[in-house]
């Protein structure tokens, strides 16, 4: 068998799409107590970590995802120091998290162990991170670690899985309630929010759990290979009013002099941008975009 394609790897989508890669050699494979967790070699897309079935990352294209859910916080929220990761075992997030300075702690809560033990042995690409002095890595339940924290943080990031299993309570109330507790009076909580094509009734239960708590809620998309249909999306939203456009300053960007695959300052502007399928589903759960910040 070669390295990277004799063998096809299928991900089934909400139950009416599947969509097949060609996979090779299995560098690891694991039953965790959450799931099974496997680093495949695959023909198109280098190294994938495919969680029961699903891809979660690929070395070709994580860093989109990894950009676009992390620096569009971090690019609004005015001075990022302490930030927690929930979920992102993978560490690409955190990766992304540490390219800004002002940065001085990254706590990253993942409930699977397992997940962090395969991409620190198989993908260096996301996982090297994971090393940087700045960043505690706490294997737990993000839903009980925001419960219980006496931590304070300015940016949350749930890069979540899928709302499945033991991912469910991520996309719930109490833990948004929570979350909205441990952020500082400016903070900025962006998650993960599944498919616009295929998921939209997750996209409104998560828009409306956002707006009973936070003054400024939005949703925005991003482009990627290997997400089935490739248009996903993230949501955001601020404690304290801070809005992604108007409070958004684009010379920020420039002066970052960070260098980007995905994420630029018209990106991040475009991304809120909505077509008009997903603004009929959740225009009526939106706040306004285009003012600045709404004071609190
Ligand atoms: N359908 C898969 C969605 C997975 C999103 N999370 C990926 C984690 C990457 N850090």
């Amino acid at each position: 068998m070669s390295d990277r394609g004799d063998r096809w790897l299928e991900e089934d989508q909400s139950g009416v799409l599947r969509v097949r890669y060609r996979v090779g050699k299995t560098l690891s494979s694991k039953r965790s107590d959450f799931q099974t967790v496997e680093i495949v070699e695959s023909a198109g897309f280098g190294r994938m970590l495919v969680n029961d079935d699903t891809v979660m990352l690929s070395e070709r294209d994580e860093r989109i995802y990894h950009e676009m859910i992390a620096h569009v916080p971090l690019f609004v929220s005015p001075r990022p120091e302490r930030v927690l990761v929930i979920g992102g075992g993978d560490g690409g997030t955190v990766r992304e998290v540490l390219r800004h300075p002002s940065v001085v702690h990254c706590r990253l809560v993942e409930i699977d162990g397992a997940v962090v033990e395969a991409c620190r042995e198989h993908i260096p690409q996301t996982a090297s991170a994971l090393g940087d002095p700045r960043v505690a890595v706490t294997i737990q339940d993000g839903v009980e670690f925001v419960a219980r924290t006496d931590e304070r943080f300015d940016v949350v990031i749930v890069d979540s899985s899928d709302p499945v299993g033991p991912n469910v309570p991520l996309f719930g109330a109490e833990f948004y309630g929570n979350v909205h507790r441990v952020l500082n009076d400016d903070g900025i909580v962006v998650s993960q929010a599944e498919s616009p094509f295929y998921d939209s009734e997750v996209q409104q239960g998560l828009l409306r759990i956002l707006r009973e708590r936070f003054p400024r809620v939005g949703i925005y998309n991003y482009s990627n290979l290997t997400y089935p249909g490739g248009l996903w999306s993230f949501s955001f939203a601020s404690k304290g009013g801070l809005c992604p456009i108007g409070d958004f300053d684009p010379g920020r960007v420039e002066r970052s002099s960070l260098t980007f695959h995905y994420y630029n300052a018209a990106v991040h502007r475009a991304a809120f941008t909505l077509p008009a399928f997903q603004l009929e589903k959740l225009g009526g759960l939106l706040t306004p975009l285009k003012e600045g910040r709404i004071r609190v």
